[in-house]
């Protein structure tokens, strides 16, 4: 239930009890998630004084050492994460490995593990350009007081219990689902406070927005060119209008409002794409499903692949579910 001026905090409380098993855990962890979106987005916000302050790699005026934006966003989420103790484990784009948490007394008995990129899109942020942060959430399914293994978090998205992005764009906003429709909130930062602005967000089941970037046009593969052409083809309300800001999840925002389709496909300079199943599909898979859109590699549901490695890639097309069809019939028909 939403109702007007609720805080994220208010929403998270009304709507705990839709969280099936739920002993309050994953509130927590959506509640931390929220205040590391507000410690980072601080920092993304200062980024343009850069000059002023100090490069990265210089010691500032306050004597602190500035840290890569990419960097700070990936301890700033670990470190809230851990100190909340309710993960048993966590994935980072940023890093090798996954990180195996111990719980309060060393007792591994924590029931979730989370997967993130932290700072998606960073090569924007030089040019004060949108970027995000990407979250994906589930269950672990290796026995509770063991540590985590790689089983965790090799779960097909399909088996997500949340998932969600920040966009640090002209307005901070958190938007997230836990299988029941998506809701996005806005940070009034002057307060610090996130407000439900977007409830129950829904993808146009059609749009005229195609997203891609065409520079790589000639790499793609044939059914890919013929449904670019498509969308440039002048016919039954075509063209369609082009934006690519090359930051995920500022385009998949934006489509998700007004109507379009996001692509990264494969390439023959990138055999698999460039995004990333575990840390950027899925979790986008599962927003765009539960608000009515689409995402495929082209063929499958990006949530029924079986992950076979924590930073594999894979292609993607994801956004109104009329054009996500229509693309893929292309690459079928090919
Ligand atoms: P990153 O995780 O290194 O930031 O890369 C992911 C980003 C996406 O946000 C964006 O959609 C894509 O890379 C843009 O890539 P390209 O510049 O190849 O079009
Ligand atoms: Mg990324």
């Amino acid at each position: 239930m939403s109702r007007k001026n609720q805080t994220l905090g208010e929403f998270i409380i009304e709507n705990q009890a839709e969280f099936q098993y739920s002993s309050g855990e994953l509130s927590r962890l959506i509640n931390s998630i929220r205040l590391a979106a507000k410690v980072v987005n601080h920092e993304v916000n200062k980024a343009g004084l850069v000059d002023i302050v100090g490069a990265v790699g210089e010691t500032n005026i306050q004597g602190e050492d500035q840290q890569k934006l990419d960097v700070m966003a990936n301890d700033t989420f670990i470190r809230t994460l851990t100190n909340r103790n309710i993960l048993c484990g966590i994935a980072s784009e940023e890093n090798d490995d996954f990180i195996s948490l111990e719980g309060q007394n060393g007792d591994n008995n924590n029931k979730y593990i989370l997967l993130m990129d932290p700072l998606d899109g960073s090569s924007n942020i030089d040019v004060n350009v949108s970027v995000g942060t990407i979250f994906s959430i589930y269950r672990r399914v290796t026995p509770p007081g063991t540590p985590v293994t790689i089983e965790d978090f090799l779960q097909p998205g399909r088996e997500q219990v949340a998932a969600g992005y920040i966009v640090y764009g002209t307005s901070t906003m958190i938007v997230y689902t836990t299988g029941h429709g998506v809701n996005g909130f806005t940070l009034n930062p002057a307060i610090g406070t996130f407000y439900l602005s977007h409830p129950n967000m829904q993808f146009p089941e059609m749009g005229n927005i195609y997203s891609v970037n065409e520079g790589n046009y000639v790499h793609f593969p044939d059914g890919v060119k013929k449904y670019i052409k498509y969308c440039q083809e002048e016919a039954e309300g075509r063209p369609y209008t082009s934006r690519y800001i090359g930051s995920l999840v500022s385009d998949i925002h934006r489509n998700m409002i007004k109507g379009g389709i996001y692509m990264y496909p494969k390439s023959s300079k990138a055999t698999n794409g460039k995004l990333r199943l575990l840390y950027e599909c899925n979790p986008m898979a599962f927003i765009a499903e539960q608000a009515g859109g689409k995402a495929s590699d082209g063929y499958t549901r990006i949530l029924d692949l079986k992950p076979t490695e924590l930073h594999e890639r894979v292609p993607f097309f994801c956004g109104s579910r009329l054009m996500v069809e229509k693309a893929e019939s292309f690459m079928n028909n090919d």
